[in-house]
């Protein structure tokens, strides 16, 4: 009966071990060139890309048609948001002096200039969602506002056929932009008001976008200009190497 000195052994298992983790760095070597070659979008490698895209697909056809409506909440369940992110909330604007810049599909211009009593004259819409930031966190916080499409109707109309509408603060620091049918969302509203007070400079004051559809980076505060068109409007964080539709 052959017995195997342990020596032996060992030497096998450190072999074997070797081939393992021989092919595993193959592997990951072929992993890195795959993701760090071919091409940019914004820092997104376009492995990674391939893997977001496929992402947005699914999401796309099976959760959120215009149809599928994200989770709603009793105001008893209302946290407490904190401010996060202040890119374009400039402190020493002038909100006074506030207006909406509208440029519709196919216009190069805005053709309108529209002031917050334009926007809060539009059907008033109310909703309590969870709002979630791609850091990890969620609030449970009540909305008030316009819904985008009720607002699209109404001062852009003949835009529902473009492909994305940008929006961008007053002084473009910060800036979004969105496919349509998420912008067409039921429950994408221009909120004014948050947990049943106007909206604080710090949350975006006087108009933010609030869409339960899609992760906070896309939740612009104090948006100064919409614009539509067909063209993928900048997008900052997608920018900066995020899923660029940050759908939830
Ligand atoms: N103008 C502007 N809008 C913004 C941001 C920002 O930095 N500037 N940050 C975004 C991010 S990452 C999140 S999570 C939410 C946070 O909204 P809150 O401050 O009301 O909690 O705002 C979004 N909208
Ligand atoms: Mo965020």
């Amino acid at each position: 009966m052959a017995i195997k000195s342990p020596d032996r052994e060992i030497s096998e298992r450190t072999r074997r071990s070797f081939i393992v983790m021989g092919a595993g760095a193959v592997a990951g070597i072929a992993g890195w060139v795959a993701l760090n070659h071919g091409g940019e979008e914004g820092d997104i490698p376009p492995a990674l890309r391939g893997i977001l895209g496929f992402n947005e697909r699914v999401v796309r056809s099976t959760l959120y048609g215009n149809t599928h409506l994200a989770k709603t909440y009793p105001a008893s369940a209302v946290g407490r948001i904190k401010v996060n992110g202040d890119v374009g909330l400039d402190e020493d604007e002038n909100l006074a002096d506030w207006h909406l810049e509208v440029t519709p599909f196919g216009a190069s211009s805005p053709a309108a200039k529209l002031t917050l009593a334009d926007v809060r004259a539009l059907p008033r819409y109310e909703q309590t969602i969870d709002f979630k930031c791609v850091e990890g966190w969620s609030t449970v916080t009540q909305f008030a506002g316009a819904r985008l499409s009720d607002f699209t109707a109404k001062f852009a109309p003949g835009s529902e056929k473009a492909g994305c509408i940008g929006m961008k603060t007053p002084d473009e620091e910060y800036y979004v932009s969105l496919d349509m049918p998420s912008a067409q969302h039921p429950q994408t509203l221009l909120a004014w008001e948050m947990n049943g007070k106007p909206l604080e400079p710090g949350h975006g004051a006087p108009l933010r976008l609030v869409t339960p559809v899609k992760y906070g980076i896309k939740n612009i505060k104090r948006i100064g200009s919409i614009e539509y068109t067909d063209t993928r409007p900048d997008d900052y964080w997608a920018e900066r190497g995020y899923d660029w539709y940050a759908g939830l």
